[in-house]
């Protein structure tokens, strides 16, 4: 883990921990971010120690309080357009992985900060934590799926008012509206979450990457081709040893 990094990987028990580490600007997202990010989800795909990616950020403060407004704040249109479809690319690069990505949030989650989060398979935070889609307080809009993403997980009504105030919530109305899974105090946020991830680890990788395509995937069409989707998905669990394996074991041990 190099020292100087703006995001940090580590694996620990089957599990990449992959860190924001901009604390002095409370992990703001800029372009430099944004590569090491890529580059860091890329290690993760590839790395075959690596079953489930924790996403978090460094210091008590923040996991990621937004792009950085410095970085835009001189942007022309053409400039902001370039900007946001680099972003682009490190949202694709959290979805699309075919691992388990988990956001643990210890703080601000703001503006960019919360669209990544949202980019993640699920989230956790700290009881501390505080999310908001507030772009609107800077004259801009979400640029990073905001726009889409909050609906499709809180219903389109809570998002609008969300996106339309700029409102900051704290981590219980986060919990209510199903934004985040669970709530753990600040101080363990990270084991709990690495407890959590624990529990997939076991889990077949090939599994976990198709019902991961099939959901992602699934939930954006029609509910007759998601099925089918899922049924070719279905078919090809049955071309892996963990399938062989899991269902002989199964058999031997009612046959014992
Ligand atoms: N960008 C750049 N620097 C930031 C950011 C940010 N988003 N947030 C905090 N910082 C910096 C501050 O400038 C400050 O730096 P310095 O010490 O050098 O002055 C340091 O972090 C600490 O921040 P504060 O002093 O402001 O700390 P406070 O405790 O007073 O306030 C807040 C904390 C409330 C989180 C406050 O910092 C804040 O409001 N930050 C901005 C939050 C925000 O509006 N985020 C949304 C940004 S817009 C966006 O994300 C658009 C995404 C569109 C798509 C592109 C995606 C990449």
């Amino acid at each position: 883990m190099s020292r100087d990094s703006l995001v940090l990987y580590e694996v620990r028990d089957g599990i990449a921990i992959i860190t924001f580490n901009r604390p002095k600007a409370l992990n703001a997202l800029n372009s430099e971010v944004n590569l090491e990010l890529i580059e860091m989800m890329e290690r993760a795909r590839n790395d075959d120690e690596a079953k489930v990616v924790i996403l978090t950020g460094s210091g008590e403060r923040a996991f990621v309080a937004g792009a950085d407004i410095k970085e835009m704040v001189a942007l022309d249109p053409i400039g902001a357009r370039e900007f946001a479809l680099r972003a682009k690319r490190a949202v694709d690069a959290i979805y699309n992985i075919p691992k388990p990505v988990i956001a643990a949030i210890n703080g601000f989650c703001l503006g960019g900060g919360l669209e990544y989060a949202m980019a993640c398979d699920f989230r956790v935070a700290s009881d501390n934590a505080k999310f908001g889609l507030t772009e609107i307080t800077l004259g801009i809009m979400p640029g990073s799926a905001g726009t889409q993403r909050l609906p499709r997980l809180i219903g389109l009504g809570r998002a609008k008012e969300l996106i339309f105030t700029g409102a900051i919530i704290d981590a219980r109305q986060a919990l209510e509206l199903n934004l985040i899974n669970h709530i753990y105090p600040p101080d363990t946020l990270l084991e709990e979450t690495i407890t959590l991830a624990g529990k997939i680890t076991s889990r077949g990788p090939v599994s976990l990457a198709l019902i991961k395509s099939a959901m992602n995937k699934g939930t954006e069409v029609d509910l007759e081709t998601a099925s089918l989707f899922e049924i070719d998905c279905f078919g090809l669990c049955f071309a892996t040893e963990e399938q062989k394996k899991s269902m002989d074991a199964f058999i031997s041990k009612n046959k014992a």
